[in-house]
């Protein structure tokens, strides 16, 4: 029999072990497929999706060789030398006639690989190029925002201990994002002590487990948490002496909160107000509370807003730093994802977009900003830019638009396996192995007490016209003259000697050389990588994250096992299935609260005037000429993002279908499966319908990821579905973090 070979699922932020068993045609298909047991956060859980993972590898549009764009429009293959040389000519062209900060990155990875965003760096530093962007500025920076004035980091769920357990926005029976999400949802769900409460408009598969289920009006969650907040202050709920020892200007919040219109508020958000009060008293009672918050409310009005009320009711209730609560965990990626400004900072002082003047949140500028940072002939607009490893033609609001900015641009590199909707925009498109053709990690450790941190190695061996990110940064910054040379070999030489004398002799030409650091992951790319087993040569960057998370957790890495930055490295490289870096008590998390007297901070005076304007605002309703709310790509059982772009991936809803319920469907004449015109202001489409009483009246939903052109360019393709941001606008977005409003589009239905 085939060995079992541990690998990880790509297809969600999970990342679950898996281990495959490889047959079929040159023993390259993934023949069996089961959850990896000695994965420590999955431990053997796997969901339906990554069977049939093989769509991902065996793919039609894949990219075997560089690509050069004609005048036609049309694509030429290139050799590797040719595509590094005129690459690096054209955005060297680009830095000297109007600087480095014209070139934008967009990119990091998406669900399985984020090695690449690590290499990337180096490119980026040895061309200046100061502004970057991805997907996370359409969905988490107004949370990162908020989390940083408050905790100045970013606080996770332990959902496997809470007593109370609330998912706002969020389906995780689906969409997971959770560790085993389904063996934890069954678990609180079957236990009498424990209560799951799901705010969401329409009654998912989560919401069906959940003990109380707040059916709330699409875009009303503003109200709604306010109602809870004002149910906890005025019944004297708040945890008085919790906050007294933990945080800072609870009581002026109190006393705003003391004159919310509860039963107003409540009528306003559509839910009954016997249910508010009912789950408000149940998170107070509650020894322990976990709160998770996701695109229902990210990509919805108010949203920066709603993070920071969804945090005063984990906060006011006393669930920070403790278990079954909310913690910060120790991070592989220190001040990396998730991570913006503490609480002392000065928010005139934050860096803003060049040509918008956008907030820049955790390092990005929000995704719809970005193409009125092109499409402009202001001095500082981006002229060229790299894409790696996502699709923002695809992905980002009003692809129309966004289409017509990449378009805009003098130079376009994308750096991806497939023929995506973006590299068809590209001037160059590098390719890149798949994910189980080289070694990757994805840095969404996100567990506390304990954190993981999985590397895997190749299963496959690449096509020859590829190369891994991290041989292409290199390449890239030798083509720039970028790559220290001098350096690189003194040390090699100190290398051969031992990796203590590497450490040292690193720390030096740092210090001695500014173009050893702008060139860091690609330095160790050039010098560790060669002597790391097999394959692995892409971990190389690791060493240094190693290094930094040793030095900010050395207590928390000890107990985990390992005693020094070096014993973590060779662990993390060693490990088929993923380790434990790091090992805590829970109240460890205090340490990260990163405000000068170590309390969480409540006072975030920018949302202030937006909260008390909820009293006399009208709150969204799908209404007149636009009588219905669209949800703009939501998670379905066979959907995620645009990684698997073979249609037949999917096992059913192949079309995905629009649900609706099924009363305005009778009312519009409409049956299953039949054909109705959906439109929004930005366009009109044609698209089946489910009859799906899980939705409110008023509301219809489209699933995310749908709607890609397969097989790709050069041979005919037929978009299976529909591209959800064909019917999204660029303005519809949070006024502070920018994120869009795709949860609550006005829509129009009507049969055909
Ligand atoms: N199967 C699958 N799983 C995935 C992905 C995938 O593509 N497919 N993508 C991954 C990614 S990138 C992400 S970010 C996560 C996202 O994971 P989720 O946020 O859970 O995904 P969604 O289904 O987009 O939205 C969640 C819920 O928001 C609800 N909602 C809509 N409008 C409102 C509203 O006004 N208020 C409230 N409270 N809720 C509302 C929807 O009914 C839906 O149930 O999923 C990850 N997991
Ligand atoms: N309307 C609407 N729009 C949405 C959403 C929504 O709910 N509604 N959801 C949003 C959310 S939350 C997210 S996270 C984004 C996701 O959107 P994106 O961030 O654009 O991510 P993906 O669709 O996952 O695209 C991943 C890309 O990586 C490529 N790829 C796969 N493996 C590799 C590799 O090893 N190397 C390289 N270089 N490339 C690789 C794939 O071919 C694909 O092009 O979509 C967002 N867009
Ligand atoms: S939960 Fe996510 S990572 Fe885990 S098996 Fe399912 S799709 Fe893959
Ligand atoms: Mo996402």
């Amino acid at each position: 029999m085939a060995d079992w070979i541990p690998t990880a699922c790509i297809l969600c932020t999970c990342n679950c072990g898996i281990e495959v068993q490889l047959g079929g045609e040159g023993n390259r298909e993934f023949t069996r497929i089961r959850g990896d047991k000695n994965h420590p956060v999955s431990k053997g859980y796997a969901c339906e999706k990554p069977q049939r993972l093989n769509y991902y590898q065996d793919n039609n549009a894949r990219i075997l060789a560089p690509l050069r764009r004609k005048k036609d429009g049309s694509y030429e293959e290139v050799d590797w030398d040719t595509a590094f040389s005129e690459v690096a000519k054209r955005l060297a062209a680009i830095r000297d006639a109007h600087g480095g900060d014209k070139i934008f990155y967009y990119g990091g990875g998406g669900q399985g690989n984020h090695l690449p965003g690590g290499y990337s760096t180096a490119t980026r530093s040895v061309l200046g190029m100061e502004y970057s962007s991805n997907a996370l500025a359409q969905e988490k920076t107004g949370e990162y925002w908020v989390a940083g004035k408050m905790f100045g980091g970013w606080p996770h769920p332990d959902f496997e201990n809470c007593e109370v357990a609330v998912f706002l926005g969020k389906n995780p029976w689906q969409s997971h994002g959770i560790p085993r999400a389904r063996v934890t949802l069954r678990e609180i769900a079957r236990d009498p002590e424990r209560t799951m409460i799901v705010i969401d408009p329409r009654r998912t598969e989560t919401a069906d487990l959940a003990d109380i289920h707040l059916p709330v009006r699409p875009g009303r969650d503003a109200w709604l948490l306010s109602a809870i907040l004002g149910v906890i202050v005025q019944e004297g709920l708040v945890d008085e002496g919790w906050l007294a020892k933990h945080a800072t200007d609870y009581e002026d919040i109190c006393e705003s909160l003391r004159d919310v219109p509860v039963d107003d508020y409540a009528k306003t958000a559509g839910v009954d107000v016997a249910a508010v009060r009912e789950a408000a008293r149940r998170i107070a009672e509650a020894e322990s509370v976990a709160l998770v918050e996701d695109l229902g409310v990210q990509q919805n009005r108010h949203s920066t807003l709603v993070s920071y009320l969804s945090r005063l009711v984990w906060v006011l209730t006393g669930n920070y730093g403790k278990r079954g609560g909310m913690g910060i965990p120790a991070s592989m990626i220190g001040g990396g994802m998730g991570s913006d400004q503490g609480p002392a900072f000065d928010e005139s002082q934050r860096p803003r977009s060049p040509v918008t003047g956008a907030r820049i949140i955790s390092g990005s500028i929000p995704c719809n900003s970005i193409p009125d940072e092109i499409l402009t002939d202001h001095p500082d607009r981006f002229r060229a830019m790299i894409v790696e490893a996502e699709n923002p033609a695809h992905s980002l609001a009003d692809s129309q638009r966004m289409k017509e900015a990449f378009e805009a641009l003098e130079f376009l590199v994308v750096i991806d396996v497939a023929m995506t909707e973006t590299a068809r925009l590209a001037d160059y498109i590098l390719p890149t192995p798949t994910q189980f053709e080289k070694a990757e990690a994805t840095f969404f450790n996100w567990e506390y007490p304990t954190n993981s941190f999985h590397l895997r190695g190749p299963l496959l061996d690449a096509p020859d016209g590829v190369l891994p990110e991290p041989e292409i940064h290199a390449r890239l910054v030798e083509a720039l003259g970028g790559l220290p040379h001098e350096e690189v070999e003194t040390l090699k030489e100190a290398l051969s000697k031992g990796r203590p004398q590497f450490a040292a002799a690193f720390m030096s030409a740092m210090q001695s050389n500014p173009m050893v650091g702008a060139a860091l992951p690609a330095v160790l790319y050039r010098t560790l990588g060669p002597t790391l087993p097999e394959g692995m040569a892409s971990a190389a960057a690791l060493w240094g994250l190693a290094t930094m998370a040793f030095m900010s957790n050395a207590d928390s890495v000890r107990r985990a096992g390992y005693d020094s930055p070096e014993a973590l490295f060779d662990a993390i490289v060693e490990s088929k299935s993923g380790m434990i870096f790091a090992a805590e008590d829970y109240e460890e998390c205090w340490k990260r609260v990163a405000s000068a007297d170590g309390k969480i901070n409540l006072a975030v005076p920018e949302l202030y005037e937006e909260l008390a304007g909820l009293e006399s605002e009208a709150p969204v309703e799908g209404t007149g000429e636009w009588p219905f709310l669209l949800s703009a790509g939501e998670r379905r059982s066979f959907t995620a993002n645009t990684i698997m772009r073979n249609p037949e991936w999917r096992k059913k809803d192949r079309a995905g279908a629009l649900r609706i319920n099924p009363g305005d469907a009778q009312e519009l004449g409409l049956s299953e499966g039949d054909l109705a015109k959906l439109t929004t202001k930005r366009a009109s489409v044609e698209v089946e319908v489910e009859l799906n009483d899980t939705m409110q009246s008023g509301h219809v939903s489209l699933p995310n990821g749908y709607g890609v052109d397969y097989p790709g360019v050069d041979l005919e393709s037929t978009p299976i579905g529909i591209a959800p941001n064909d019917l999204t606008a660029i303005e519809d977005r949070d006024w502070l973090a920018g994120t869009p409003w795709h949860k609550t589009v006005p829509a129009r239905v009507e049969a055909v």
